[in-house]
């Protein structure tokens, strides 16, 4: 690796990328900064605006000590413009053009492509945030109010990330994207966020954490394809951003395995042997891990449908333009063009779900959702259920079938159980309160979110976490509530 540009701390954004040497682009970038503040101020984190908050701001690109931890108030957080370093000689490394010096600039012929991707990716970052606007009201904890927010500015980082590459590389339509980013509102009617997941609400913390554990693998897995970009500042700013992502998907797989941990703990003090006995443990003062299961179901099946279609021209011509590979895609031993490979999709033929070898070009959503299952699977034996196999339940959660509960590609048109076995509509409606959450359980979800704010407590529905954030000790004050 070549050495990157420090980052340069002083200016209105901090950034690696020589913006005091392009005066053009650093006057459009300061011109959209009020109307993202003014953004933050109106659809971010509802409340706390005035607090400081224990965060984390990104101060460099190297992989040890690039994090500096410190008391911010939100709005005064610096979002800043960071790229991973350039690799000496890089080449595509994927499509018709594999082989051929990465392109720093955009190349012409993909241009529309490549806008679309990067504002698809620019769109989910201001989405979540809005989603999760609410939430600062009742945490469980300091702790865990202060993930939140470290999840949300991050998340608006990744928002100025994807703005710069607009405002750099496309002129005066990479201007209007911008602007647009900050105008469409996640779940609005009129004017909503480009992808479903990020149009629906995140109304509780079980909610927000199922969200950072599979929504935001998305994510994970979504940037590594990019971050494969034959065109060199995608591909750099998206390696960057995976270094915060992590930190996000730990929210969520810490959240949810600290939730089931203090399930287990009090049914065992209850002396309650089945998890199934809902009520039991529900008068506990915990969340039922059949619950937990029906929101798995939710949040797992939301995520799929933002794979896009199994079969899909467009992600096979984005792969053949080199714009957007495959997870790992530099670990892949084959000839990375697929003009001949085949990839095994699943269909709906005869009213049966069946594996079918398609040209892998037009499988690559569903190769890299493949992926995605593969990587959530791991992580749910991982974390979640061998904290109840540690505390001796015979219980596993489960991630239902890629068929169950979709709205976009091949199952769609069908109604499918968690097993995959199809539904009549009518069993559909039956069934569905057995798969999905209902709105008994929601409402049993919302009596539990009372907010805890002293330090080092948490609420009744979830454990202390192993450690602090930046070894912090348990009783830290993470954010500051009384100035
Ligand atoms: N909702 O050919 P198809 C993250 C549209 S998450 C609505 O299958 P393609 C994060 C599609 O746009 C990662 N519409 O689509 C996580 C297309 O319309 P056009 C975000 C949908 O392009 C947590 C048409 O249907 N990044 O970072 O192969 C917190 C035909 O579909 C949906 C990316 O997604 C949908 N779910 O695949 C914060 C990467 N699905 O264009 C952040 C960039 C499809 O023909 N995006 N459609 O009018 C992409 O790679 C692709 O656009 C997609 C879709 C994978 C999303």
């Amino acid at each position: 690796m070549s050495d990157a540009i420090a980052v340069d701390y002083d200016g209105l954004i901090p950034n690696n990328v020589g913006l005091n040497a392009d005066p053009r682009l650093r006057r459009a970038l300061e011109s959209w900064h009020p109307g993202c503040i003014d953004w933050w101020k109106e659809r971010g984190p509802e409340g706390f605006q005035q607090n400081l908050v224990y965060l984390r701001t990104a101060v460099s690109v190297e992989p040890e000590g690039w994090a500096r931890f410190g008391y911010v108030k939100m709005p005064d957080y610096r979002w800043g413009i960071l790229l991973a370093p350039t690799v000496d000689g890089r080449t595509i490394p994927f499509g018709a053009h594999k082989g051929e010096p990465a392109w720093q600039e955009v190349p012409g012929e993909y241009r529309a492509m490549l806008r679309r991707l990067i504002v698809v990716q620019g769109d989910t970052e201001p989405a979540s945030v809005e989603q999760q606007r609410i939430l600062g009201r009742t945490a469980p904890s300091l702790y865990d109010l202060r993930n939140l927010f470290q999840v949300n500015v991050e998340e608006a980082r990744h928002l100025w990330a994807m703005v710069y590459l607009l405002q750099k590389y496309f002129g005066r339509d990479g201007r209007e994207e911008a602007e647009d980013l900050l105008r469409r509102r996640s779940g609005d009617q009129d004017s909503p966020r480009l992808l479903g997941a990020f149009n629906e609400a995140t109304p509780d913390w079980l909610a927000f954490f199922m969200f950072t554990f599979f929504t935001d693998r998305d994510g994970k897995m979504q940037l590594h394809a990019l971050a494969q970009s034959g065109f060199d500042p995608l591909s750099r700013t998206c390696r960057f951003m995976l270094t915060e992502e992590a930190h996000h998907m730990f929210v969520g797989q810490s959240g949810v395995g600290r939730i089931i941990e203090r399930t287990c703990a009090a049914m065992r003090e209850a002396g309650i042997a089945d998890p199934s006995d809902i009520e039991r443990v529900r008068a506990l003062g915990v969340v039922d891990l059949p619950t937990l299961q029906k929101r798995m179901n939710l949040h797992f099946s939301l995520t799929l449908d933002l794979f896009g279609n199994e079969v899909s021209t467009n992600a096979a011509n984005a792969f053949n333009a080199g714009l957007k590979g495959r997870y790992l895609e530099d670990q892949i031993d084959d000839d990375h063009r697929l003009v001949d490979a085949t990839y095994p999709v699943l269909r709906l033929r005869d009213g049966a779900i069946v594996g079918e070898a398609l040209p892998a070009l037009s499988g690559l959503n569903m190769r890299l959702r493949d992926d995605y299952v593969a990587d959530a699977q791991s992580g749910v034996e991982r974390w979640w259920n061998r904290i109840i196999q540690r505390a001796g339940f015979d219980y596993r959660l489960k991630l239902p079938h890629v068929a169950f509960h979709r709205h976009i590609g091949e199952f769609a048109r069908v109604h499918a159980d968690p097993d995959g076995k199809l539904l009549s509509a009518d069993d559909w409606r039956r069934r569905r309160d057995e798969f999905l959450p209902s709105a008994a359980d929601d409402a049993f979800v919302a009596s539990l979110m009372q907010p805890v704010t002293e330090p080092g407590r948490f609420a009744s529905w979830i454990a202390p976490p192993r450690a602090g954030i930046d070894n912090k000790p348990g009783d830290f004050e993470y954010v500051k509530l009384a100035e």
